[in-house]
């Protein structure tokens, strides 16, 4: 257990959505773990509106707590952004960044200092996948292929065995200049680390199952994921992300068209006419809107405009 140091200070940014049932304990594990380690701590939750109670129990919590909550009310919500105001609203310049489902251990916060404080990192990770690291949930194939993929397609971005998660602790003077970010979806760790050229020190973590609550990650959230994968790829890779890219909206032309013929086949169609139907759905599928995304995907133009 480390020793106690005067005067170190820390904000606990905590990106949340509809997690009334999850702050309280939140906020009392952490005041676990940090006060007795002789830190001077605030929890800093950037709600998205969630209208289910939550600001109601910042509001009892911080009575005794060092809680606040920065309300966001914008049409749409995004946890990255979220994170992106809360390091803006900071009281501290050392930080941390989790959940608030309780999938990431608050007793873990001191070892993500210590990496950070003796190893000189920029940013220290919690890592589900470094050695030392573990899940507690069994998972179906789905899950795991979502889960898995993104952290696959990730690993030309980075050396991390975890590039995915969202347990992070860092000082935000070693930050790229957040206006210059263009983060989508959930992976704010991954933009930091990549757009900012950090150097990382993973830390193994027990991630576990979330105990209250429903999970925010959904279909949109996971394509938000490639897609900004892809803007990283062309920030790190330039050309050939864009080479890449349309191999990719090649090669989904070609599964459509196989799709459609094998279900046509199915149907009892014949080959000819198969074939040609076929051929007719892709060239609906690449109609001008779908040309237009094939000839400028997503996230072209300069790396860090509003697009990249
Ligand atoms: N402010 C804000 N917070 C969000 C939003 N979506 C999710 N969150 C919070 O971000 C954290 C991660 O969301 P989760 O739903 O746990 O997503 P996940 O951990 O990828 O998925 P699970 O493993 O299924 O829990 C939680 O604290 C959520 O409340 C959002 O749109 N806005
Ligand atoms: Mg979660």
């Amino acid at each position: 257990m480390e020793t106690s140091r005067p005067h170190r200070t820390l904000s606990v940014v905590v990106p949340t959505f509809r997690e009334a049932a999850n702050i309280p304990a939140l906020a009392e594990r952490l005041d676990e773990a940090l006060g007795e380690n002789g830190i001077e701590w605030e929890l800093l939750l950037v709600d998205d509106d969630s209208n289910d109670g939550s600001e109601a129990i910042a509001q009892e919590l911080a009575q005794r707590l060092p809680v606040r909550m920065a309300m966001r009310r914008e049409a749409s919500r995004d946890l990255s952004l979220s994170v992106l105001q809360g390091i803006r609203l900071a009281r501290f310049d050392r930080l941390v960044v989790m959940d608030a489902d309780l999938s990431h251990p608050p007793e873990r916060i001191i070892d993500l200092l210590r990496a950070l404080e003796e190893d000189g990192c920029d940013l220290a990770l919690g890592s589900r996948y470094a050695t030392g690291g573990t899940l507690d949930r069994a998972w179906s194939p789905w899950r795991f292929l979502t889960s898995r993929l993104p952290t696959v397609l990730a690993q030309p971005l980075t050396h991390c065995a975890d590039p995915m998660s969202g347990f992070f602790a860092t000082d935000r003077r070693r930050l790229p200049d957040l206006e210059q970010l263009r983060p989508i979806g959930y992976k704010i760790a991954l933009e930091f680390m990549v757009r900012g050229g950090l150097q990382v020190k993973e830390v193994p973590i027990g991630f576990s199952e979330r105990a209250t609550g429903t999970s925010k990650m959904n279909a949109r959230q996971w394509i938000n994921t490639v897609r900004h994968l892809h803007r990283l790829y062309r920030h790190r890779f330039g050309g050939w992300a864009r080479l890449l890219w349309f191999a990719a909206v090649g090669t989904s032309g070609f599964l459509v068209d196989v799709l459609f013929y094998l279900g046509l086949q199915w149907a009892g169609v014949n080959h000819q006419v198969a074939r040609a139907l076929a051929g007719i759905g892709r060239s609906i599928a690449a109609s001008p809107s779908g040309n237009t995304r094939a000839a400028r995907p997503p996230g072209s133009g300069p790396n860090l405009s509003p697009s990249a």
